[in-house]
């Protein structure tokens, strides 16, 4: 199925930035933008539960269009979860407020594996729906579809939920590799197949989220994990999509991240782009970093932060403003608008 993206998106700041090509301005959007602070959000979810309003392409499409009107924000992020995929292809998961993904028979077994299929675009008509509803409303503004990477999802099956220190799925990645990489083969398919779902229909950029690799070692990735989320990101190789890979605490991992596949790495908070920029190497953009704790500092400590971030990433060959990890759920959300403010203002060439 041909894109039905309009052309210009292609010409869009952001998709400029992710392919190191000359911007107008620092494009800037917020992981985590939509849903959490906006009171609108809340509103809307009401009496819906989270994977529920994930299948209704209407319902997505408001809550994923809320920021962008309210922010004026570069991008918009699918309104979705990492874990949508899994749960399409009939694993018995619940996204339980206040804790996250919970999984009601964890992966531990090779027996377990069959209870995860491989995912097709006929799992998910919702999301192919709701992302050409999207992409028809968003019009200048680029769409950003999304996965979880393979060790991120792991992580969630073989725990049953949240984990601080992903002790089984250290233990079964050591202690029955063979296992842990048929896990994460399966994975980076329904990953992959998401993404090329979403890219398909409009999508204009993707990322894939890595969120707790940080909890590994570089040979512990490199051995268990790059192969799959290099899998994933291959998916959408040759659709025209720039992809962004994103980890939380992953400063040792980033020359890896990066060698995985995607145009731009996403960069947490506790390395400046700068260091980030010498361990990624040249040829690559970067996405990041403002500490999403600064949202609540005084406006003039915040300012100089934002200001600084945006100073840095000039000097990459292409910046992405963005925070170092998701808006926190108790912000204000005027000062997400501030920000994007800000950011057009100091970085207008
Ligand atoms: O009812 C609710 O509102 C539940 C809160 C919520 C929301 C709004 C969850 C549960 N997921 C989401 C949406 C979501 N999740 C989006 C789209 C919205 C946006 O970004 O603007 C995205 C991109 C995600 C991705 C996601 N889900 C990640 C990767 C990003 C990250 O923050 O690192 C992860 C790790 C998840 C799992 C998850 N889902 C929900 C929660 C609370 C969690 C984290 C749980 C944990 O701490 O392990």
């Amino acid at each position: 199925m041909p894109s039905t993206a309009p052309a210009r998106t292609r010409s869009s700041d952001l998709v400029r930035a992710a392919r190191c090509e000359p911007v107008s301005r620092t494009p800037v959007w917020f992981m985590r933008q939509a849903g959490r602070s906006l009171p609108e959000y809340r509103a809307l979810r009401e009496g819906t539960s989270m994977l529920e309003a994930c299948t209704r392409p209407e319902l997505v499409t408001e809550i994923t269009l809320q920021p962008v009107r309210r922010h004026g924000v570069d991008a918009a992020i699918f309104f979705s979860d990492i874990v949508v995929p899994v749960a399409a292809v009939g694993l018995e998961i619940e996204i339980v407020a206040g804790v996250g993904p919970v999984v009601a028979r964890p992966i531990r077994s090779r027996a377990d594996l069959e209870r995860v299929p491989e995912l097709t675009s006929g799992h998910v008509p919702y999301v192919t729906e709701a992302v050409r509803l999207l992409v028809a409303e968003l019009g200048d503004t680029p769409l950003i579809g999304f996965a979880g990477a393979p060790f991120t999802l792991a992580s969630y099956l073989v725990e049953g939920g949240p984990s601080k220190n992903h002790v089984r799925t250290k233990a079964l990645m050591h202690g029955d590799p063979a296992l842990w990489h048929a896990l994460c083969d399966r994975l980076a398919q329904v990953s992959g197949a998401f993404l090329r779902v979403q890219a398909q229909a409009g999508a204009r950029v993707v990322q894939l989220f890595d969120s707790w690799v940080g909890a590994l070692s570089r040979a512990d990735y490199t051995r268990f994990v790059q192969p799959h989320s290099a899998q994933a990101l291959a998916a959408v190789a040759g659709l025209d999509v720039p992809r962004i890979h994103f980890g939380v605490g992953t400063g040792e991992l980033l020359a890896d991240m990066a060698a995985a596949g995607a145009e731009v790495v996403g960069v947490d908070y506790r390395v400046s782009l700068t260091d980030a920029r010498e361990r990624i190497g040249p040829g690559h953009a970067v996405q990041g970093n403002l500490d999403p704790a600064l949202l609540f500092a005084p406006w003039e400590v915040l300012r100089a932060a934002v200001v600084e971030v945006v100073e840095e990433g000039r000097r990459a060959p292409g910046h992405i403003f963005n925070l170092g990890h998701g808006v926190l759920p108790d912000v204000d959300p005027d000062v997400l608008t501030r920000i994007t403010d800000l950011v057009h203002e100091v970085s207008t060439r």
